[in-house]
């Protein structure tokens, strides 16, 4: 029944008929406060714990902090699977530009709870600052990631108590609202999306038990279905580099704004820190697949027009492995999770008439807008396709997507019967939540911030 998340400023059901939907005010649910109201110490913990910044960049305490999750993170429902972040990987979605630039680093949104008498590091809780649009309001948001409490520990209620402290201390800095996703249903879900998997690598999918062999289908055919082409086929499909940022930065900008929940990337520096940093450089032999597959966390591409210079295109996936439990040989399943993409195929008009024309007007209309979305599915599955061949060139074993963003363009199965490189639908679902932020359901087309 919800205990704790009935106090929370949530919403507590789904909104009813679509009348109230149609009539309700988006914005905040709790009444607007000042920092100057927010408690100033921090929230009780039960005996023998102990609250503990921590600051992600010092080697000693990211380890601690990676020890943490590797071990007790969140794991598939059969215990197959532990996601296993990387120390990079943390870094990375910790260090946002504003974080990274603010006078000295403020660690006070990666919150720890320590036993006392050991310090042994037990509990996490982490935010980072991102702008939220939600239809036509932006706000800035705490992106709340990486709750984990150690599994000697658990239902014991201390969740609440680490929700509250991020609260107080993001509530600190001026910030009210909250984007957060989970594996389980809470209230009140703003949208659910479900993983689709692009097996690179049945022998190994098979043999762990992430796939399975479907009946009167041998490996060797299996194999051999599912190759991917060893080149990527657009022209002008390359690396993204430093120099793209601008051009990338407007057209994802560009491209984000028809969904109805996003990231506003705001700033530059914000592309250039979600897409070009996290590039490290541990593991493996240097330059092969297996030191940049270790060592890096996104992998951006861009399409750039060969006569024009014009970047068309861009489209990205993180690394993200995951521990597989149980098995006498395989120790770490590589999952490429795709990430942002776009595509100007969308905004050029398909026979006559200028752009600027067309999208001066509230509609470009239903024919314009129908073939537009054609030519769209298509490119993002040549663009889908070309980042299958970069994954599996890297060593990756799978290419995770969620049906967000134009994804059902490309993943659900209907459309995957008639390209040739398809991905299936899964059985894991991303649930996702905004806190202190009262809208109607959004449809389709979600895209948080979210990487799990
Ligand atoms: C969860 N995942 O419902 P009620 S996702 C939120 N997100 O409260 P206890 C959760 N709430 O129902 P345990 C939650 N899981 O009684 C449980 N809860 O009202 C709620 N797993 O607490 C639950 N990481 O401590 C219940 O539960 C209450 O010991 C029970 O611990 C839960 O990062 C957990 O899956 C998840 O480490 C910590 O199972 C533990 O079972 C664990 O007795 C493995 O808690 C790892 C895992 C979750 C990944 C994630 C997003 C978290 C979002 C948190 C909400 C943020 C709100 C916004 C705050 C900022 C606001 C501003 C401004
Ligand atoms: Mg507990």
């Amino acid at each position: 029944e919800h205990k704790f998340w009935k106090t929370q400023p949530v919403p507590q059901t789904l909104s009813g008929s679509s009348f109230a939907m149609m009539a309700m005010e988006e914005g905040p649910i709790d009444p607007i406060k000042t920092v100057e109201e927010v408690r100033q110490e921090p929230l009780p913990l039960p005996s023998g714990f102990e609250w503990s910044l921590i600051d992600i960049k010092n080697d000693v305490q990211c380890e601690e902090v990676y020890s943490l999750l590797s071990e007790n993170y969140v794991e598939d429902d059969d215990a197959m699977f532990r996601f296993r972040y990387s120390k990079e990987f943390l870094l990375w979605s910790a260090l946002t530009f504003r974080s990274l630039t603010a006078p000295g680093y403020h660690p006070d949104w990666h919150i720890g709870v320590r036993v006392q008498k050991t310090g042994k590091l037990v509990a996490f809780i982490s935010g980072i600052l991102v702008d939220i649009r939600v239809r036509s309001k932006t706000f800035p948001s705490a992106e709340i990631n990486f709750l984990c409490v150690h599994k000697k520990l658990r239902a014991k209620r201390l969740t609440p108590v680490l929700i509250k402290e991020v609260t107080r201390r993001v509530n600190l800095r001026g910030v009210w609202q909250a984007i957060y996703t989970a594996g389980i249903v809470l209230p009140t879900p703003i949208g659910t999306s479900r993983y689709y998997h692009r097996n690179l690598n049945p022998p190994k999918l098979v043999d762990i038990g992430f796939s399975s062999l479907p009946r009167s289908m041998t490996i060797a055919r299996l194999v051999k279905q599912l190759a991917v082409p060893t080149a990527p086929s657009l022209p002008g499909f390359r690396e993204m580099e430093k120099k793209d940022v601008p051009q990338v930065a407007a057209l994802l900008r560009r491209y984000l704004a028809r969904f109805e929940i996003t990231q506003t990337f705001e700033t530059d520096q914000e592309v250039e820190h979600w897409f070009l940093s996290g590039r490290g450089k541990e593991g493996g032999e240097e330059g092969s697949a297996k030191w940049r597959r270790e060592g890096q966390v996104v992998w951006a591409y861009v399409v750039e027009d060969p006569t024009t210079h014009v970047i068309t295109d861009m489209i990205s996936f993180y690394s993200l492995p995951s521990s597989i439990m149980k098995h006498p040989t395989h120790r770490i399943l590589n999952a490429a999770y795709l990430y942002y993409y776009a595509s100007d195929s969308i905004f050029r008009p398909s026979s006559g008439g200028s752009e600027a024309v067309a999208e001066s007007s509230a509609s470009v209309g239903i024919v314009e807008e129908r073939k537009r979305r054609e030519r769209l599915g298509a490119r993002l599955v040549q663009l889908s396709g070309d980042l299958m061949v970069v994954a599996k060139n890297a060593g990756f074993d799978v290419l995770n997507a969620l049906t967000l963003l134009d994804n059902n363009m490309f993943l659900s199965e209907q459309k995957a019967s008639c390209q040739s490189l398809p991905f299936g639908a899964g059985d894991g679902f991303l649930v996702n939540y905004l806190y202190n932020w009262q809208c109607a359901p959004i449809d389709g087309g979600l895209k948080g911030t979210s990487m799990k």
